[in-house]
């Protein structure tokens, strides 16, 4: 698989056996309706208070220097030198399995109800109606790509897992988030014929390293890949259908962290 991210080419060495996406059993929803303005771009930027990112990244750093104690690894000072802090490549992946899955929102200092608000209003949601998250957040650290593996998903869509159909997405830049470095995805391809794309067959599997998910192996539509930007106040959301992923950091010596939080119709 070969795409194009900040004029640099990746090229991702796919030698797996792959399958259209339309032999692909799922139906896919989303909570976007499509009255919203940016239901054909299928992301869009929003704002939260001043103080919500601020309050989530002092919790993000303490809660980190919580696994490194346990990891006996010196104290983090700041979240984006975490690459110069996990060196290796095998405490990077003990330290993914710590923080990758599952942690409250809350011990993350995130307040979801104020969240769920602002998700509700962008994706047309009546107020009354619930919506939650299952008490669930994933904090993501990519180190940067010229010095280590791929640290993050390469392209696909959340719906190929179905436990992530029926959702939408945030995305929480916490820190080293940049031009660079954000959530990378191809504007409108939640609404593409799925016949448009074929994927590996089983999750991705590159050069050693096993991901979570199945890979986007080729796409058959003219496309690009673009990463959205957030001011420090400033979140993203999109659809569990459009592709994203393959978000290489191509900072030099910046670590970028985010969280990534989904949220369900009650
Ligand atoms: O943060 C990224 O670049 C990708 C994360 C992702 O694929 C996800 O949370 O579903
Ligand atoms: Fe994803």
């Amino acid at each position: 698989m070969k795409y194009t991210i900040n004029k640099t080419d990746i090229n991702l060495d796919i030698n797996q056996e792959t399958i259209g996406d339309d032999t692909v059993d799922y139906c896919h929803r989303d909570l976007v309706q499509a009255s919203q303005s940016w239901y054909s771009k299928g992301y869009c930027v929003l704002k939260v208070p001043k103080d919500f990112i601020p309050s989530i990244r002092k919790n993000t750093l303490k809660y980190l220097n919580g696994v490194n104690k346990n990891l006996s690894l010196p104290k983090l000072p700041k979240i984006e030198r975490y690459h110069q802090y996990i060196r290796s490549n095998e405490h990077h992946l003990e330290y993914i399995r710590k923080v990758g899955k599952h942690i409250n929102p809350h011990e993350l200092g995130l307040d979801q109800t104020v969240l769920a608000k602002i998700v509700k209003k962008a994706c047309g949601i009546e107020e009354s109606r619930g919506l939650n998250c299952k008490d669930l957040c994933d904090i993501r650290l990519f180190r940067p790509f010229l010095t280590s593996k791929m640290d993050n998903n390469p392209l696909h869509r959340d719906t190929w897992l179905p436990v992530l159909n029926n959702c939408v997405n945030i995305y929480i830049p916490v820190a080293g988030s940049n031009i660079n470095s954000s959530l990378a995805l191809i504007p409108g391809s939640h609404l593409w014929k799925r016949n448009k794309v074929s994927r590996t067959k089983d999750n991705a599997k590159i050069k050693g390293v096993q991901y979570g998910l199945p890979s986007v192996a080729e796409i058959k539509t003219e496309y690009e890949v673009i990463r959205p930007q957030m001011a420090d106040d400033e979140i993203l959301i999109f659809s569990s259908n459009i592709i994203h992923g393959g978000s290489v950091n191509l900072n030099k010596d910046i670590t970028r962290c985010s969280i990534e939080i989904r949220f369900w119709e009650d």
